[in-house]
């Protein structure tokens, strides 16, 4: 099939961009990634190399156009509860406004959610003052129902902090899941009508094999480790998900928002760079996979780029693995 001309292209190179969640907002592509900083840091297992400190929002008309960096849409020091890493955002519009959904660092060093508003998909947002009472780990990624739920998944395994929430509340030295105990999946959580709160108690979603038994912690070619994402096709729900330590986008189907999800294949083998992280948008029937390398830096895994691609879903949902370089 040919490829269109921005293809599995960096669509911005003046600054380094990754964890891209894009939405179609008035006919028009909005991208929402990580703004990387361009610093030489060395890598660490808790991703203290991810220092970001803001987020510029991308935008094409089309997926042949330009893609557009409409400046800082929101810096760390306008946020009052946030001391650093402003790691992968998402956005949603509801009730007439734009809402930035982002997770950072607060002032103990613990990893939380946080929600911005805009009259304009672009910004600049508005930080509430304190993050979502109840919200920890990262990656938020805000799924909208066709009855008007708002649902957020998120969560991110090590630098994430997702397996020190275990108990019920912060400890940085719980024990991760290991062996054949059950993986850790994403969280999950309904937003209040004014995007201000939760409705329920976050809650931890189970992704089971083929014979209807939860992963285990050491199946790590399959099991969930960050960067979720929701898409519904044909009335199913489907979860997305990056398998961290082995580099893979995968994908797990339910009947319910909430689950169980059972794990259906990859979406992408590995690409260029530690991270993989992903969103899936329909765009004029056609499905596309935005997604980042680190390509336009030689293979530096803070300092990545994103891309877009198309993805190919069969009659019965099934997805086709995008090998990101053939
Ligand atoms: O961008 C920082 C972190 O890297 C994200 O939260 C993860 O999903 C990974 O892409």
């Amino acid at each position: 099939m040919m490829r269109r001309s921005n293809e599995r292209k960096p669509l911005v190179k003046h600054i380094y961009t990754a964890d891209p969640s894009a939405h179609v907002f008035n006919g028009k592509i909005y991208i929402y990634p990580s703004h990387d900083e361009d610093l030489d840091l060395p890598d660490d297992d808790d991703g203290g190399q991810y220092m970001m400190v803001d987020y510029h929002v991308l935008s094409m008309d089309d997926l042949d156009s330009e893609c557009i960096d409409n400046g800082v849409a929101l810096s760390f020091s306008d946020v009052p509860w946030v001391s650093k890493q402003m790691w992968a955002p998402d956005a949603v519009y509801k009730n007439g406004k734009y809402y930035l959904v982002f997770p950072a660092k607060d002032k103990d060093g613990i990893f939380r959610i946080g929600v911005a508003s805009s009259e304009s998909p672009v910004g600049p947002f508005v930080p509430q003052d304190n993050y979502i009472e109840g919200s920890y780990s990262v990656d938020p990624a805000v799924f909208s129902d066709d009855d008007g739920r708002t649902y957020l998944y998120y969560g991110g395994l090590w630098g994430g902090q997702l397996e020190m929430w275990q108990s019920g509340s912060f400890n940085k030295d719980e024990k991760r899941p290991e062996g054949d105990e059950r993986a850790l999946g994403p969280m999950f959580a309904e937003f209040n009508d004014d995007m201000t709160g939760f409705i329920s108690k976050p809650k931890n979603l189970t992704i089971l094999d083929e014979r209807g038994e939860p992963l285990k912690a050491s199946d790590e070619e399959r099991r969930y480790f960050e960067g979720p994402w929701l898409h519904k096709f044909n009335g199913k729900y489907y979860l997305s998900y990056s398998t961290g330590s082995t580099h893979y986008i995968c994908y797990a189907v339910s009947d319910t928002p909430d689950g169980p999800f059972t794990y259906k294949g990859r979406v992408m083998e590995p690409v260029i760079g530690w991270t993989t992280h992903h969103s899936i948008l329909e765009i004029n029937g056609e499905w596309y996979l935005f997604y980042h390398d680190s390509e336009l830096s030689g293979g530096n895994n803070h300092k990545r780029c994103v891309k877009y691609t198309r993805l190919n879903i069969d009659s019965d949902g099934n997805i086709e693995t995008i090998k990101p370089y053939d």
